[in-house]
């Protein structure tokens, strides 16, 4: 196999309203060109270990029955995605993590009118990174993710990095009830402190799901924790492997190979890149597992079929750097935002986007009024092509994955512990943590800025940066 990709197991799209949707291993090749999606309500069988099987009903997804479909793109290449929205309720879809023209962010109100029930909209932008993305909806947020769409957004390298095989990891949960059904997955407690968890996770849809990955090969793991609540723990098996991108973004600074004692955090919004050596003799099986509260459970387990491809990890190149501008940190202009409480009875004015009535959190002290409030001005103004360091201050005791739109962001330091300094797109913030991040502020447009712990973001834990 080789650059010409074949994908596992939850869809893909790539080619003109070319939706393949299907379950278990099969593979699936992708073709290029516009790309049409679709919302809409549908069901899924959740096969539970121990539990039993049930089809919840309810969800939201692009495909009937099937979690919501990886989008290839190729880095470089002009893309259109057609997004029409086939629900009741608004959207919008917003790319997260790609460096995009302000009007294709998918923000409502602040980038673009929120798109109604059979209305399409039509993203079109070149993604200038290669990497491990992902999209969701940025209006109904909360509803829409946790009911199920968000989905992989993989950009390809323009050349063929090497790989036998690309398996896209969508972690997400779902909070069910004992028939299988969904409960409510906002609750005003949950929000006012670590968010509502879901009680089943899932790995693209399934829970412990089976791959079956050459034996012998080199596979590319794209780990995506696109769930609105659970930082996701992660242990990896003892095989030779290493972690070969962060967010999106080659890693400049090693990453430790995570243990069931040293895990490795993966907070609502972050992915990360595993090159993995699949053990040779056939039938073997490696899993990946998370810690959930007190246990420890299988993500995915893959099982090495058929004869040896005898190869080593060694025959990687690095993956090609990405073309961001390092920031000027020795000159960078030091801005301060600060993360925290601010109970109040109100709640924010979305508009057409949707509200839970409460706000508990602020940025500086001031918490976001609404998607939908006139005349709100940016938490930042900063001047377009200078370099910045924005000094991210956790005043809670709650932690916070924040996430900057439209630009990337070199972690310098923290006030506990030593940061990996790679690219990123969100970071997360630690109880009471102060982290200094630096970037060259080269995206002109008004950037949304928020926790994605969608309950923190909902209750007031939003804003925007302005690059002018
Ligand atoms: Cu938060």
């Amino acid at each position: 196999m080789n650059r010409r990709q074949f994908l596992l197991g939850s869809g893909a799209v790539g080619a003109a309203g070319l939706t393949l949707a299907a379950g278990g291993s099969q593979f699936l090749a992708a073709e290029r060109g516009p790309i049409s999606l679709r919302s809409r309500m549908t069901s899924h069988v959740f096969n539970r270990p121990g539990v039993g099987s049930f089809e919840t009903q309810g969800l939201i997804s692009l495909a009937d029955k099937a979690p919501p479909p990886v989008v290839r793109l190729t880095q470089g290449e002009r893309a259109v995605i057609r997004m029409t929205n086939g629900l009741e309720d608004y959207t919008t879809m917003h790319w997260h993590g790609i460096r995009l023209p302000n009007a294709m962010d998918g923000v409502p109100y602040l980038t673009q009118f929120p798109i109604g029930q059979d209305e399409t909209f039509e993203y079109a932008y070149t993604p200038p990174d290669a990497g491990t993305y992902w999209y969701h909806p940025h209006c109904m947020t909360m509803n829409q993710m946790a009911l199920g769409l968000t989905g992989l957004l993989i950009v390809e390298e323009p050349e063929d990095v090497g790989f036998d095989l690309d398996v896209p990891l969508n972690l997400k949960d779902f909070r069910l009830d004992a028939e299988g059904q969904l409960r409510p997955f906002f609750t005003p407690r949950g929000a006012a402190r670590g968010g509502t968890l879901g009680n089943v996770s899932t790995t693209n849809w399934s829970v412990e799901p089976i791959y079956d990955v050459p034996s012998g090969g080199l596979v590319r793991l794209r780990f995506a924790a696109t769930d609105t609540t659970r930082i996701y723990k992660l242990a990896f098996p003892d095989v030779p492997g290493r972690i070969i991108a962060w967010d999106g973004h080659p890693v400049e600074e090693n990453i430790a190979w995570p243990t069931a004692d040293k895990p490795l955090w993966l907070g609502p919004g972050q992915r990360m890149d595993v090159a993995l050596r699949v053990p040779d003799s056939e039938g073997s099986e490696v899993s990946f597992t998370g810690q959930f509260g007190t246990s420890q459970r299988t993500v995915v387990t893959l099982r090495a079929t058929g004869a040896s491809r005898r190869r080593d990890l060694a025959e990687l190149k690095p993956l090609p750097r990405n073309p961001i501008a390092e920031p000027d940190v020795a000159n960078a202009e030091i801005r301060q935002l600060v993360f925290g409480w601010t109970p109040d009875g109100k709640g924010a004015n979305n508009g057409l986007c949707g509200s839970y009535g409460y706000t508990f959190w602020s940025i500086d002290r001031s918490p976001w009024p609404g998607d939908a409030v006139e005349g709100v001005g940016p938490l930042a103004t900063l001047e377009l092509g200078k370099s910045y360091i924005l000094r991210l201050k956790n005043e809670s005791p709650n932690l916070h994955p924040i996430h900057l739109h439209g630009l990337v962001f070199k972690p310098l330091r923290s006030n506990q512990r030593q940061l990996p300094g790679n690219y990123t797109d969100t970071i997360l913030l630690m109880k009471n943590e102060v982290v200094d991040i630096a970037l060259k502020a080269d995206n002109p447009g008004d950037w949304a800025f928020h926790c994605h712990v969608i309950e923190h973001q909902k209750t007031g834990l939003a804003g925007y940066i302005r690059v002018a």
